[in-house]
């Protein structure tokens, strides 16, 4: 997608603070954090959305997951971490290619 600021940054043409990368998945820090450690895991494959990924997707899905509570070890959330997926503009989605959220650390993180 050529407009795509994830897509963007996927092929360098944007700069980020990669956390880990390999065939199918790009992780990096995000720019607004809300918590000390804030990550967006997401797939280099342009997917607009949770709401757009069908059985095509399950791998990838399968992967973005179990990529999290690794991701959030190795960058020091030992007491725990939130995961989230803002799909859809009713479910305040911005960036229009899919992302996992994975964030924690500090203060305790408010209950939803
Ligand atoms: P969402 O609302 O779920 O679509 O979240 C999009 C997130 O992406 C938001 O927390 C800020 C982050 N973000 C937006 N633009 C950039 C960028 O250019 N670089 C990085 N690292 N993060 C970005």
């Amino acid at each position: 997608m050529e407009d795509c600021i994830f897509c963007k940054i996927v092929r360098g043409e944007l700069p980020s603070r990669k956390a880990y990368e390999d065939e199918d998945v790009l992780v990096f820090h995000d720019i607004h954090p809300i918590a000390p450690v804030h990550l967006l895991l997401i797939p280099k494959a342009h997917v607009a959305s949770l709401a757009d990924c069908g059985p095509a997707h399950q791998a990838l899905l399968g992967k973005l997951l179990l990529l999290a509570p690794r991701l959030a070890r190795e960058h020091g959330l030992t007491e725990g971490f939130r995961t989230m997926i803002n799909t859809g503009r009713g479910g305040g989605q911005e960036i229009f290619h899919l992302h996992l959220h994975v964030f924690g650390g500090g203060e305790r993180i408010p209950k939803i």
